[in-house]
C-alpha cells in the first residue's frame, strides 16, 4: 500500500517477543478493563470491545460520547511509554488500551480528531497478541490494510488524521486476544 513515511510508520519488531509476551499477560491480568455504552446512530450499545485508559490526572479524553478520566499509571504501560518517547522523541500523557477478545471484537472507521489532540497528533500504536487488519481509507477511495503483529507498533503523525480515516474489522478466523496501546498526548486546556 501507498503510504507517506510522512503520516504512517510500521515497526513491525519494536518489542522483542518475550517482552511482548510478558506485557500482553501482565497488561490482559491486571488492566482495568471495562466495557462501555456508546451511543451510534442514537442508539445505544455495549462497544464490541474492552478499554481502559490510563494517564496523568489531567489527561481528560471524549469520544462518542464518552468522557473518560485516567487512571493512574499501571508499570508495564509506564515501561513502554517510556520506550516510545526515546524511541519517537515525543512526550505522551495518556494511553488508551483496547482489548479485542476475539474476532468478533472491533473498531468502527473513525479519525482520532478530538481538538484536545492538536491539529497534527503524533499517535504511537503498539499491538500485543494476534495479528490483526487494520484499514485505512481517504475518503472516497478504497482501502487498504496492514497487518499488526504481536510487539508492533504503527506511527500515526502528521496529517495522517485528517486525510485517513481507520478501522479494525471484524475476522472470521478463530483466534483469541490481541490487546492494542495507542498512546497519547492530550492538552488539558479546555478545547475553543
Ligand atoms: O486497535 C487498533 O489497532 C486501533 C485502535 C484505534 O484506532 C484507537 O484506539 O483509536
Ligand atoms: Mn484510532
Amino acid at each position: 500500500m501507498e503510504f507517506s513515511s510522512e503520516c504512517l510508520e510500521y515497526h513491525p519488531d519494536f518489542l522483542q517477543k518475550q517482552l511482548a509476551d510478558k506485557y500482553l499477560q501482565q497488561l490482559w491480568d491486571e488492566l482495568e478493563w471495562m466495557q462501555k455504552k456508546i451511543v451510534i446512530f442514537g442508539r445505544r450499545r455495549l462497544q464490541p470491545r474492552l478499554i481502559a485508559w490510563y494517564g496523568d490526572s489531567s489527561a481528560k479524553y471524549g469520544y462518542s460520547g464518552l468522557s473518560l478520566s485516567p487512571l493512574s499509571w499501571h508499570p508495564g504501560l509506564l515501561e513502554i511509554r517510556h520506550l516510545l518517547e526515546e524511541f519517537t522523541s515525543t512526550g505522551f500523557n495518556s494511553v488508551l488500551a483496547n482489548a479485542y477478545r476475539d474476532g468478533s471484537d472491533s473498531m468502527g472507521w473513525h479519525r482520532d480528531d478530538e481538538s484536545e489532540l492538536g491539529p497534527t497528533p503524533l499517535i504511537a500504536s503498539v499491538s500485543l497478541g494476534e495479528e490483526r487488519r487494520f484499514l485505512v481509507r481517504e475518503n472516497g477511495k478504497r482501502s487498504s490494510g496492514i497487518t499488526l503483529g504481536h510487539g508492533s507498533l504503527l506511527i500515526m503523525k502528521g496529517s495522517f488524521q485528517r486525510r485517513f480515516s481507520h478501522s479494525l474489522p471484524k475476522t472470521r478466523r478463530n483466534i483469541g486476544l490481541r490487546i492494542n496501546l495507542t498512546y497519547r498526548r492530550v492538552s488539558d486546556q479546555a478545547p475553543d
